[in-house]
């Protein structure tokens, strides 16, 4: 594999231990940090998804960066299109482009990264997004796509942020993929409990998502969406992609998750770092890490 310091071969990918996992998950977050430095990013939903995004990448989706037309590949909507960053950044780890044209690239007019998911300019993208509550339903229409079609292998997967449950057009799509009965379509939510501008509960009464999708009758899975051992559990064991019930990952999440100053603060739903802020975030998300793993 030419690009990207933790991209892997297809075969080697599904043998990734933990530890192997959150390295890649400390690179992506620290590369975003040093995009954050020289262009303003969504910061705060990239690092708090940035586990989800990289167990999904780098890990578990079959998706050959050599064969983006294949239509037996699963299929990725980021519909919380604002994580655009996180999310070229996996491409780039498992191979789609350099890692450093993400970094130099991203946001430039003309150029193939923008600060929302655009399928126009980048070919691994499958849903241009960015207006929250639209990409759901379309990886709703997908899923069925692949059913009319035959295909019983590939998945949708499918990342929304826990303010964009706000969009009712969000919860015509949870009735409408329960009642196709798409086994083959998962959900995550990146729970963080922030919007771009305070805290969900204090905003709208979308809390217990959990609950809610249950109730539609979705198979659901709570969990800390930043540990990865338990994303991981989730993502080994998750039903056939020919079940009848569409699955739901709540995933619980630190807006700002990793750097000190950033944690749970509404004000970095958006931003640029200094130098100097740029050397305390890459201290803390590397002593987080060699504190579990040792230094490296
Ligand atoms: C329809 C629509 N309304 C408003 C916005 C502006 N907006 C961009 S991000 C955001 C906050 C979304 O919160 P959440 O889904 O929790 O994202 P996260 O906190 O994970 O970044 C808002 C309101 C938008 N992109 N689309």
């Amino acid at each position: 594999m030419e690009f990207g310091r933790s991209s892997v071969e297809d075969m080697e990918r599904l043998n990734m231990t933990l530890q192997e996992l959150e390295k890649a998950a400390l690179d992506i977050r620290i590369d975003l940090l040093r995009l954050c430095n020289r262009e303003v990013i969504h910061i705060g939903g990239d690092l708090s998804v940035a586990d989800i995004m990289t167990i999904l990448w780098q890990y578990r989706m079959d998706y050959d960066p050599k064969c983006p037309d294949d239509e037996m590949r699963d299929r990725f909507v980021l519909s919380k299109g604002h994580a655009s960053a996180v999310t070229s950044l996996n491409q780039a780890y498992i191979g789609c482009f350099p890692v450093e044209n993400v970094i130099d690239e991203y946001a430039q007019d003309g150029g193939r990264f923008s600060m929302h998911s655009c399928s126009l300019v980048n070919p691994y993208v499958d849903v241009s997004t960015g207006s929250l509550g639209h990409g759901f339903p379309i990886a709703c229409g997908i899923a069925e796509g692949l059913r009319l079609k035959g295909n019983d292998k590939s998945r949708v997967y499918v990342v929304m942020g826990d303010g964009e449950q706000s969009e009712g057009s969000v919860w015509e799509a949870v009735a409408n993929a329960s009642h196709l009965k798409l086994g083959n379509l998962v959900a995550f939510i990146d729970n963080n409990d922030l919007s771009a501008d305070g805290r969900i509960d204090e905003l709208t009464a979308m809390t217990d998502l959990a609950g809610k999708y249950a109730a539609f009758g979705w198979k659901v899975y709570e969990c800390n969406g930043n540990e990865m051992s338990e994303l991981k559990d989730i993502v080994d064991n998750l039903p056939d992609a020919s079940s009848d019930k569409p699955v739901a990952v709540v995933a619980h999440t630190v807006k700002g998750c990793g750097v000190s100053f950033m944690e749970n603060e509404a004000k970095w739903h958006a931003g640029k770092v200094t130098e100097e802020q740029l050397k305390t975030a890459v201290d803390d998300l590397q002593g987080r890490y060699d504190r579990k793993w040792g230094k490296m």
